[in-house]
């Protein structure tokens, strides 16, 4: 075969069986003597035994350590032979099931081979160490194709390469749950694709927008201590040399806030400036620039919040943050952020911080405050470049319009709070969006494009915690879209096309997730839709809200109403419970125009443009409710419809792409390397589909090629010329020449060519087309042995 064939695009098995997971010959008992079998344990574990004796319906099985047992022969299943130990393709194992596929991923997880794949797609396990597998040494054998183990250095080069070939924009598509090593894996799939593409220089740009937006955008949380907070999409774009010319990053839902109070974004602002008291204390010019200083810092109450909040310290053991400070000035620098930009990007984090500890007095009989004009205070507005006689209108009074008059109201301890805890909230956001624009400018968006691009997907992972709010609703939510954009394309469109070809299929079964997508999605009666219309009722409250779900769903088989303010929705990856508390409130997300003038108002450039910013989110022409209370807020589009409408854009664009996608496993709780836990690695496992994708894989045919093609490749191969010269005759005598077994092929009735994108560069060849239809096919016969 020559280099570009399409046969070996995905490995050929070298073991042809297309084995069931299960012995079917019940009769043959006495053959499985001394065979090798999986045996479940109680605790839900497998353990590898050999059968001493069997029976119909029962075995005898030796066990590790001893122990010798009697056992149902339902509860066995077959082992593969030793020579499948560690096979790098899922695919390759005679015997496909649970247990087979643990002690697969285990073997090489064991020997530091984290990656594996599974038919088309990579499973990767979080080593949590260094694996020595990366590096210059590493990109060079992928390129050069010297290395074969699968990688993810592999699925880049493959994208890279059918970008170049087909012409089609690719995407990197990461999935996995919280700690199991997205972000890590799309970096090192960056840096691949930096290796290859460079050469202008905006290579180096590109790859250092990750410490900044790790920097600003990730926190530590209970399952990672790197968590991202928001989802990106890294777009790089290739000259049509291939070389790469810049890039483009889209960012999605920052989670703004983390439990009920503001030590998310605390915790961030600490993380970046002061969370190693020492080291910033050995820069006085920042300390200057801040004006903060040590014994502030300790008081802030951000700080004492946090750690009521999270049981461990926001410090991560193993991160030098003097060190990490540098690396985020260095990389700004790097994307053409100045030095006065920086100054003043820190100096709103400072102001962030400072807020949290403005205090309010009570002055009057109703509860109505106004701040306390501390130091605090007076930093706030020293900060952001506003009087603070203004700071303090704005925190303390709101304005109303009725009719034409505008009323002054003063608020109440709560009111007051909320408003300093919102517009510290909305510095962040605006702060993190503007660092964003910042860098799509520096690489060049904008410019005209020529090329292709590869787009890399990471988006914060499926989510389960003890007590799960907004933020992990949209977060599954999001989740639940990509399980789906999964099942589509190894599943339901490869299925079809079978179906469409005629070729003889037993459909593979898979765990569709339309319904629970239904269930957030549809009208009027969906989880969002009702959402959105309780978010508009002014006396709409989250008690409120949960009451009308389980009114309206209580039939949904996803959906299950729990007491008071709870609901629990069955996803793909297991079911979660919701607290609806603060629903509401986090999905109006009004900012009130008093704080938007205040922001105008300031004489930093920074707060200036963060006002028209959030203006101008205001002003655009909306989609969705719009939210209108008092009168005097802003109005605006809802934090769950924009984000269903950011994800709706992602999807469509990735539609457009080819994808390629790597599955990320966590395999311990504790991120701790060599710990591989068979629960939750197979939990992870079933809910990623990845069994189902490998027997799809099998069972179906890799290879796909059209008569013409066919013939036109293999023909000259033939000993005896045929009488007819049709492709299709050709072929019929290629294959009879070379004794290819009939079960190993299939010929397809065709079909019109625009049903796949990945049919397009085909189209040369003609309107319709028929195809050959490969299977798997042993090493012996393999085409071209
Ligand atoms: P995530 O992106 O999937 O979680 P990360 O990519 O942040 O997870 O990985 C978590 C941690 O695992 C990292 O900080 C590393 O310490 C370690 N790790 C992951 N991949 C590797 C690797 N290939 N080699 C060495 N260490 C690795 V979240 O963002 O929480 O869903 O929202
Ligand atoms: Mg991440």
């Amino acid at each position: 075969l020559d280099e570009d064939s399409e046969i070996g695009s995905s490995p050929l098995p070298s073991v042809p069986s297309i084995a069931d997971s299960k012995w079917n010959d019940t009769a043959s008992y006495a053959k499985k003597k001394n065979v090798q079998a999986w045996y479940q344990l109680s605790d839900g574990n497998w353990e590898l035994g050999k059968i001493i004796s069997a029976s119909v319906t029962e075995s005898i099985i030796s066990l590790p350590e001893g122990k010798v047992l009697k056992v149902q022969n339902d509860c066995l299943l077959p082992a593969n032979p030793d020579i499948l130990d560690g096979v790098d393709d899922l695919m390759q194992l005679s015997y496909l099931s649970e247990p087979t596929v643990l002690y697969n991923l285990q073997y090489r997880y064991d020997r530091d081979m984290i990656y594996t794949k599974a038919g088309p797609v990579l499973v990767a396990i979080n080593p949590f160490k260094k694996v020595q597998l990366y590096g210059n040494e590493y990109i060079e054998a992928y390129q050069r194709k010297s290395i074969q183990n699968p990688h993810v250095y592999a699925i880049a080069d493959t994208a890279l390469r059918e970008m170049k070939r087909d012409e089609v924009n690719q995407s990197i598509i990461i999935s996995g749950e919280s700690g199991a090593g997205k972000t890590e894996t799309a970096k090192i799939a960056m840096q691949y694709l930096a290796a290859l593409g460079g050469g202008s220089g905006i290579e180096y740009e590109i790859l250092k927008t990750n410490p900044i937006l790790e920097a600003f955008g990730n926190a530590k949380t209970l399952r990672n201590d790197n968590s991202s907070r928001f989802g990106k999409l890294i777009e790089i774009l290739f000259s049509e040399t291939g070389k790469i010319s810049g890039a483009k990053i889209q960012t999605f839902l920052l989670e703004k806030v983390r439990s009920s109070s503001a030590d998310f974004f605390a915790l961030i602002c600490l993380k970046i400036l002061v969370s190693d008291v020492t080291s910033f204390m050995n820069s006085p010019e920042w300390c200057n620039v801040l004006k903060v200083n040590v014994r502030t810092i300790y008081f802030i109450n951000f700080v004492l919040e946090l750690q009521l909040h999270l049981e461990s310290s926001y410090t991560i053991t193993g991160v030098d943050d003097a060190e990490q400070f540098r690396i985020v000035t260095e990389a700004l620098d790097v994307v053409h952020v100045t030095k006065d930009d920086q100054e003043s990007a820190f100096a709103m984090l400072a102001a962030v911080l400072w807020l949290g500890n403005v205090s309010f007095t009570i002055i009057d009989n109703e509860n109505h405050v106004e701040p306390v004009a501390d130091e605090a205070l007076l930093t706030v507005a020293k900060l952001i470049g506003c009087e603070v006689k203004e700071l303090q209108l704005a925190l303390s009074t709101r304005k109303m319009k009725v009719r034409n008059d505008i009323i002054v109201q003063k608020l109440k301890l709560s009111q007051a709070i909320d408003t300093r805890d919102a517009l510290a909230k909305s510095i962040y956001s605006c702060l993190f969006d503007w660092l964003v624009e910042q860098i799509n400018k520096s690489l060049g968006v904008g410019k005209r494009r020529t090329g292709k691009s590869i787009s890399i997907l990471d988006i914060y992972g499926f989510e389960s915690f003890e007590r799960n709010s907004f933020e992990q609703f949209c977060i599954n939510y999001a989740n639940e879209r990509l399980q789906q954009h999964f099942n589509r394309h190894l599943f339901k469109l490869e299925q079809e096309e079978y179906i469409q070809d005629g070729i003889d299929w037993t459909k593979v079964e898979f765990e569709d997730n339309q319904a629970c997508l239904n269930l957030f999605e549809k009208k009027p009666l969906g989880l969002l839709s009702l959402l959105d219309e309780e978010s508009t009722f002014p006396n709409g409250t989250d008690l409120s809200f949960a009451n009308k779900l389980k009114q309206h769903l209580k039939s949904n088989s996803c959906f299950k109403g729990e007491r008071e303010k709870a609901f629990t929705v069955s996803h793909y990856a297991g079911e979660v419970s919701y607290d609806t508390t603060g629903f509401l409130e986090k999905n109006r997300d009004l900012m009130h125009l008093d704080s938007v003038q205040l922001l105008s108002s300031c004489k930093t450039s920074l707060p200036q443009k963060f006002a028209s910013s959030m203006l101008v989110q205001s002003e655009k022409p909306v989609v969705g409710p719009l939210f209108k209370s008092g009168g005097a807020d802003s109005q605006k589009l809802s934090v769950a419809a924009k984000f269903k409408g950011q994800l709706f854009q992602l999807m469509q664009r990735l539609e457009s792409t080819t994808p390629h996608f790597i599955r990320c496993i966590k395999p311990n709780n504790l991120q701790s390397p060599g710990i591989y836990e068979q629960g939750l690695v197979l939990q992870q496992l079933r809910c990623c589909g990845v069994l189902e994708v490998v027997r799809i894989s099998r069972s179906g045919f890799p290879t796909r090629m059209t008569h013409q093609k066919f013939a036109r490749r293999y023909g000259f191969l033939l000993l005896e010329s045929v009488a007819s010269q049709d492709p299709l005759s050709v072929s019929v005598a290629i294959l009879h020449q070379f004794n290819i077994l009939p079960d190993l092929y299939q010929f397809g009735k065709g079909r019109p060519l625009d049903r796949r994108l990945e049919c397009l560069r085909t189209q040369e060849i003609g309107r319709f087309m028929a195809f050959y239809v490969f299977k798997a096919v042993s090493e012996g016969t393999r085409l071209g042995a």
